[in-house]
């Protein structure tokens, strides 16, 4: 498959299709464009335009060189530069836009997880939509009415996707907010890095 190369250890079957042979395949390092700072973080809330009424949310994927220890660096697949990707925070009735740039080396697609949204806006490459190819964009925009902690995440090539690095945190603010939490502070998972290495809090 191209220049790919598997990782060491990895064994086929003769009936394993070229699809999963590539889901396993290591990530092309040459094509690698930014490396993260060491104390580059993820989950950094993103805040969007306010454009007639609509949150508009850029966001744009890409192979980047990510930290998940000090001085360890690994490839990853980043949502603006960063893994897990930006924290969305909307609320429950908002018109969101996200407008998602790829620029991996592989086609891509943005699922929104949980979230009830009109099918062609559901973000699955090849049912609802045609994978965003390198270089693509493509423009999900729908109105969210539930209210919850959801996420977002590659609906391409699923397993070697979301992998490395490529969702984040989707979270739905109720319009209303219930009176029985208040003054309950939640605390979200932060400084997450691959392979679910996570501290909560800072
Ligand atoms: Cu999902």
């Amino acid at each position: 498959m191209g220049n790919l190369v598997m990782p060491p250890g990895m064994i086929m079957t003769p009936d394993q299709s070229m699809e999963a042979m590539q889901d396993m395949a290591a990530v092309d390092l040459s094509k690698v464009t930014y490396t993260a700072p060491a104390n580059a973080r993820g989950d950094q809330t993103l805040q969007p335009k306010i454009v007639n009424g609509v949150k508009v949310f850029n966001l744009e994927t890409s192979l980047i060189n990510w930290n998940i220890l000090p001085g360890v660096q690994v490839a990853a697949y980043a949502v603006n530069k960063q893994v897990p990707g930006p924290r969305l925070r909307i609320t429950q009735g908002d018109r969101v836009r996200f407008v998602v740039k790829n620029n991996l080396p592989d086609p891509t697609s943005i699922h929104w997880h949980g979230l009830s949204v009109p099918n062609k806006m559901d973000g699955s490459a090849d049912v609802t939509q045609k994978p965003i190819p390198p270089g693509g964009s493509f423009t999900y925009e729908f109105t969210v009415n539930q209210a919850g902690t959801f996420f977002y995440h590659s609906h391409e090539a699923v397993d070697r996707q979301q992998g490395l690095g490529l969702y984040g945190a989707l979270i739905v603010d109720p319009k209303k907010p219930d009176p029985t939490l208040k003054g309950v502070t939640t605390r979200f998972a932060q400084n997450c890095t691959l392979s679910e290495i996570c501290r909560v809090g800072r």
